[in-house]
């Protein structure tokens, strides 16, 4: 990372008093990781840090919190941070997105407010967010990127925050087995681990620690499963129903996606969700075909982007508006004229 933006990060940060900091909605855990290491880290600078969140932290990342994180539009309003409700906020920080889509309601706060932004990140650039922009899209989680600023400006990591950062970058590596698990990525984490990080209590809570009904929503998920073009692609989908049904909430959804990659066939996987809206929220997944070596995974990201989403070449999303069995056509079609 080039240092000058480092030096601009630190000015940011050292001449600001009140920071907010926040990240994208549906937060992951490089997202919750990020910001419960930046505020630690900053609160332990001496500055009054307000983390903020753009929809309710999934169950299981709450650990990662000293408190209760507020979230926007439910415990408060974009009035409040324009009218200083939440208190006074001259720096605001952005982890893990650079992208308006990514922010809702919280874009409306940034273009109305003169307050300098800082991202730090490891997407592709979107939208140009933010006076100074940390983002390394070699990275395999913004988690690395901001670990790595903060060792070079030689700011103490306490506990809390090195938890968070190891369960950032470890997450957004599928537990160090994705492909963007390189040598730096554990490098990092060996160092997390010296500062005595627990990694197999962290990876015990969140992946051992299943409700039931998050359990059962998993099931009615695996009983949905499709497999087309031999095997390659992979169709699941919940329904409102399915939701009600076993009383998981929509959060727990995260990363039941990736069961279906442990058929070997599949290199392409959609996960179709109804949400209260009426909109079908689709994850994409896709990874290298073992039958054709030195051929890159399907292009997911640039799926999602025909229809205003983002996110990875290998991990993409997107918002439709069309009923279930029409977005399952849509993505499949897109998918059928990618298959080789
Ligand atoms: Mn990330």
């Amino acid at each position: 990372m080039n240092s000058d933006v480092y030096q601009q990060a630190l000015t940011l940060i050292e001449s600001a008093e009140n920071i907010l900091v926040t990240t994208h909605t549906r937060p992951d855990g490089d997202a919750c990781g990020c910001v419960t290491a930046l505020t630690e880290v900053l609160r332990r600078r001496g500055k009054t840090v307000r983390p903020l969140l753009l929809s309710p932290i999934p169950d299981w990342y709450a650990f990662l919190f000293a408190e209760n994180v507020p979230v926007l539009g439910q415990d408060v309003q974009v009035q409040d941070l324009l009218g200083g409700g939440f208190g006074a906020i001259d720096l605001v920080i952005i982890a893990d997105t650079n992208s308006y889509s990514q922010l809702p309601q919280f874009e409306d706060y940034l273009k109305q407010s003169s307050v300098p932004t800082l991202v730090i990140d490891h997407h592709l650039a979107a939208d140009a967010l933010g006076q100074v922009r940390i983002v390394d899209t070699s990275a395999s989680a913004a988690g690395l990127v901001l670990l790595e600023f903060l060792t070079q400006a030689g700011w103490a990591i306490p506990p809390r925050a090195a938890a968070g950062l190891f369960v950032a970058i470890a997450t957004d590596t599928g537990w160090f087995h994705l492909s963007n698990t390189d040598s730096r990525t554990l490098h990092r984490c060996a160092d997390l681990i010296d500062m005595g990080i627990d990694a197999n209590g962290l990876y015990h809570r969140l992946y051992q620690s299943f409700s039931h009904p998050r359990f059962n929503l998993m099931v009615a998920m695996l009983n949905t499963l499709e497999l087309q073009f031999d095997g390659r692609y992979a169709s699941q989908h919940l329904r409102r129903a399915d939701f009600e049904r076993t009383g998981a909430a929509y959060r727990d959804t995260e990363n039941l996606i990736n069961e279906c990659q442990r058929i070997g066939s599949v290199t392409v996987s959609a996960l179709f969700m109804e949400l209260k809206d009426g909109r079908i929220r689709c994850s994409l997944r896709s990874r290298p075909d073992p039958q054709r070596p030195g051929k890159e995974a399907m292009d997911v990201n640039e799926i999602a982007r025909r229809f205003g989403g983002g996110g990875h070449r290998m991990a993409s999303g997107t918002y439709l508006s069309a009923p279930l069995e029409h977005a399952m056509q849509l993505i499949h079609d897109e998918v059928a004229r990618r298959l080789p």
